[in-house]
């Protein structure tokens, strides 16, 4: 039985957040538990579908690309030899959209599940109407086109259900999209392309015996199993090379702490918002829910035939803390290399508007709130203009409970300026569009609001939270 005192503990050991590339991360590493009775490297890693757009080969003659993504139950095979029923979109546990800068796309949706679904595209800068807004639900049964400019910077985000009381669900039970959006400044680079260039999508589950999924908000702590891109704890055969990790935690609520064997260095090269400045070496990556970071991986170092575990240092306790295996399998040609640096994150100007959002959980009524209020559909928070740099201040108050919280931003990425007013660390230099912060600890990001107008969402990134009403709206005007 999982108290609230075990969360505390876990957010002592995910105090590190602020020294993540520094000391401290062996501290917090523990051996693998193995407790799990989930197979553990028992099956291959699938690797993302890469979907194709509608009308033949990969190009559209109406200047943009078109896809279809259709959300439904599917019975399929997660844990051996049992049935899992999943909603997902084409039948996929990730399939992934690529698309260039510059190209749009149009996305046909059909919404075939049950329950309503507001698509969101994570990380994008898209126009209000096609940004998921939870009020702006499709209903079961029908179908909507999703409009999305591609005019940002190339980086990895994903797809997911942002509607008002499903969001939770919709995404445990699997309904999420990868989007790698690319760039010319990003292709000239010489980082591993092509089928070195691997999405995986990592968050963990509870499965019961019979195979279904169980989901109840309140036991987020109890959710053993750990999916990369829908298989259990798999193994990837890799060659001895480098290769381009993009890990994006599609989980509700857990984080993770992945150390590559003995804690090897990995190469950090991009987080939310796309490549960092410079590369940055470290022996830990932290993820939270919603957060995407890239690795790169320099297989070449191990012997062909070696083993190398990718384990979450903050696992909970009796939780096995293997996330998936890669077997050196053979050798390959390697023509690619990491920069020295990659991509200066923009200057987006003096602040002229400060903003403070107080993150506190409410154990009277069991809300989770921003500013002391629940989310309110009908309630507009304030109303940034555009083209005004605003410097926003994120406050968690929850040092009794010891609860993390996050905060997303839609339409605009950040950049952190500080954490309890010491420079980021950094992974942390590039732009973000989701930060966690731990209790009594406080962030400070400089956003400025560019070409979009109307609603949009701020929220905790742990669904259950969100789902508690952490969450507010703000309207951009011109
Ligand atoms: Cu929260």
């Amino acid at each position: 039985m999982l108290t609230r005192r075990h969360l505390i503990k876990a957010g002592a050991v995910t105090g590190l957040l602020a020294a993540t590339s520094g000391a401290g991360v062996a501290a917090a590493s523990r051996p693998g538990g193995g407790a799990s009775a989930d197979p553990v490297f028992a099956v291959p890693l699938k690797r993302a579908k890469v979907l194709r757009p509608l009308g033949g080969h990969g190009r559209h003659g109406a200047g943009y690309d078109v896809y279809r993504l259709t959300v439904r139950e599917h019975d399929v095979t997660v844990l051996p030899g049992t049935t899992t029923r999943m909603r997902l979109f084409n039948g996929e546990p990730a399939p992934v959209i690529r698309a260039t800068r510059g190209r749009p796309v149009v996305v046909q949706q059909t919404n075939a599940l049950g329950v309503p679904f507001a698509m969101h595209l994570h990380g994008g800068h898209v126009p209000a109407r096609h940004d998921g807004h939870p009020a702006d639900q499709l209903l079961p049964g029908t179908e909507r086109l999703f409009h999305y400019p591609n005019e940002q910077r190339a980086s990895t985000m994903w797809l997911h259900d942002h509607s008002h009381h499903a969001h939770a669900e919709n995404t445990y039970f699997g309904a999420v999209a990868g989007y790698l959006l690319t760039d010319e400044f990003e292709e000239r680079l010489p980082l591993p392309k092509g089928r070195y260039d691997v999405p995986l999508y990592l968050r963990d589950a509870k499965f019961a015996e019979d195979g279904s999924l169980v989901h109840h908000m309140e036991d987020f702590m109890d959710r053993p199993t750990i999916l990369v891109n829908g298989r259990p704890r798999p193994y990837f055969e890799v060659a001895a090379r480098k290769y381009r990790i993009r890990l994006t935690n599609t989980s509700n609520e857990r984080a993770f702490l992945l150390r590559l064997g003995d804690g090897d260095t990995m190469t950090h090269i991009a987080s939310d918002g796309g490549l960092l400045p410079a590369p940055v070496p470290t022996p830990a990556l932290e993820i939270w829910p919603a957060e995407r970071q890239e690795v790169v991986v320099d297989f070449s170092r191990y012997p062909v035939g070696s083993q190398v575990v990718l384990t979450n240092a903050i696992a909970y306790p009796g939780e096995a803390a293997e996330v998936m295996r890669f077997d050196v399998v053979r050798t390959a040609p390697d023509p690619s290399s990491v920069p020295g640096t990659l991509r200066p994150a923009p200057d987006l100007g003096e602040p002229a508007v400060e903003r403070e959002f107080v993150m506190s959980f409410d154990p009277a009524t069991g809300q989770h709130l921003i500013n002391g209020r629940p989310f309110d559909p009908a309630r507009i928070d304030f109303r940034p203009r555009l083209g005004v740099t605003e410097l926003w201040t994120v406050r968690n108050t929850d040092t009794k409970f010891g609860i993390p919280h996050s905060l997303h931003t839609h339409l605009e990425h950040f950049r952190v300026v500080d954490r309890d007013g010491k420079a980021p660390a950094p992974g942390e230099a590039g732009l973000k569009d989701t930060v966690t912060v731990m209790p009594g600890t406080s962030v400070r990001f400089r956003i400025r609001f560019t070409d979009h107008t109307g609603k949009f969402m701020y929220h905790c990134h742990l669904l259950g939270h969100q789902m508690m009403g952490m969450m507010g709206q703000m309207e951009v005007v011109g």
